[in-house]
């Protein structure tokens, strides 16, 4: 099949899960373009079945907002045409899937028909897309989507509570590549970041509010008390000064070590012993995800779709938003002992397992099947 794929070129997220999407389709012959503003940041490789077309939005002194969807859905209608592209798949509805609609009315004006495949990712729904500016424009992309697919079941029901959903939804969960993970750690690189004897703990976000920041350090303050440790933050966001201003306070500067967006994210998860995710809300939690594929267990909190993800008391633990005292416990519990720390990595690695690659990419294949029969 031709895909066009629309997603945010970000570090993490939606952006991560629609770019390995695309790569692992290409593998599995597809052709594949990729629709942005920027080149997605995990997309090393062009390889002949994969084509980035970069949305440009000239500037102009009037307008106070630049039109980008207007750019998008203009772009999405060139491409298709020039590329016979016949399925889209947009990642996070605002404003992509409202662009891709747009696109799809055009197409048809010439007698194209492009099916629309919207994948809801959890802060388009849960946090921006409900707000009641966006509520009516981001019910009606999704009900004019010929599929939709939500990232977790937690989602689905967060959608179907929150808008006038006429739409099925299928749940796809993240993925993971289990193949690129060997867990071949190098001592002397992990010595880079700590004694061969001090636990290394580790957060990875876009460290927004809803990522509770605050509670990272505060549980990393308990842990640091009982047990050598050292904290490894990485990701870029708002919330980074009020995190290095907090370690600072509690004299933590020498055991917390912020490393701000990275390509080897990997690489320090393979260093690492423990994952710290203690979100307000968070529809799936790839971070965590890629932290039990790497083999660490993860203390999270156990909001929106992190249950169907990190297992109580098998590859980690969870508590209710906000509970540093009983994360702290559960994490110096994991870390105490090699025993019991080897027994949670082992677990970690096993449940990331459920979600590999191969089990999931081919539920998006037949949603487009579904798709293109739709229309
Ligand atoms: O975590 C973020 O804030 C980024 C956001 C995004 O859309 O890029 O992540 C959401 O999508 C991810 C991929 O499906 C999920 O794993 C995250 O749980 C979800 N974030 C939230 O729900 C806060």
């Amino acid at each position: 099949m031709k895909i066009g794929i629309v997603c945010y070129p970000t570090f993490g997220g939606s952006g991560v899960v629609a770019t390995e999407l695309g790569m692992a389709l290409s593998r599995r012959g597809h052709e594949i373009h990729f629709i942005t503003y920027k080149q997605p940041v995990r997309l090393e490789q062009l390889s002949h079945n994969i084509h980035f077309h970069e949305v440009n939005v000239p500037e102009y002194p009037l307008f106070h907002y630049q039109p980008y969807e207007l750019a998008l859905s203009s772009k999405l209608v060139d491409m298709v045409k020039l590329h016979k592209i016949e399925v889209l798949h947009v990642h996070y509805a605002i404003p992509h899937a409202y662009a891709g609609y747009m696109a799809k009315k055009m197409l048809e004006e010439e007698g194209i028909y492009l099916p629309m495949v919207t994948t809801l990712h959890g802060t388009d729904i849960t946090l921006v897309g409900n707000h009641p500016f966006y509520k009516p424009a981001v019910t009606f992309s999704i009900n004019s989507s010929d599929v939709v697919t939500s990232v977790s079941q937690s989602l689905k029901a967060d959608t179907l509570r929150l808008f006038n959903v006429k739409r099925e939804i299928d749940v796809v969960p993240n993925f993971i590549d289990t193949t690129k993970y060997t867990q071949s750690i190098s001592n002397c690189q992990r010595s880079m970041l700590a004694q061969s004897d001090e636990r290394i703990i580790t957060h990875v976000s876009n460290l927004r509010k809803v990522k509770r920041v605050r509670d990272v350090i505060m549980i990393f303050y308990e842990i640091q008390k009982n047990l050598k440790s050292k904290l490894i933050m990485v990701g870029q966001g708002p919330e980074r000064e009020m995190a290095e201003e907090l370690v600072q306070e509690l004299v933590l500067e020498d055991k917390v070590l912020f490393l701000g967006e990275s390509h080897e994210i990997d690489q320090v998860l393979s260093y690492s012993d423990l994952f710290l995710l203690p979100s307000e809300k968070e529809s799936f939690g790839l971070a965590a995800l890629e932290a039990m594929v790497n083999g660490v267990p993860v203390i999270s909190t156990n909001t929106g779709g992190l249950p169907e993800v990190n297992k109580q008391g098998f590859s980690g633990y969870l508590s209710d938003v906000g509970e540093v005292s009983e994360m702290a416990a559960n994490a110096i519990h994991i870390l105490q002992d090699d025993a019991t720390l080897k027994r949670f990595k082992e677990n970690a690695r096993k449940q990331a397992f459920i979600f590999d690659v191969y089990s999931v990419v081919p539920l998006y294949e037949n949603l487009y099947l579904k798709a293109l029969d739709i229309t």
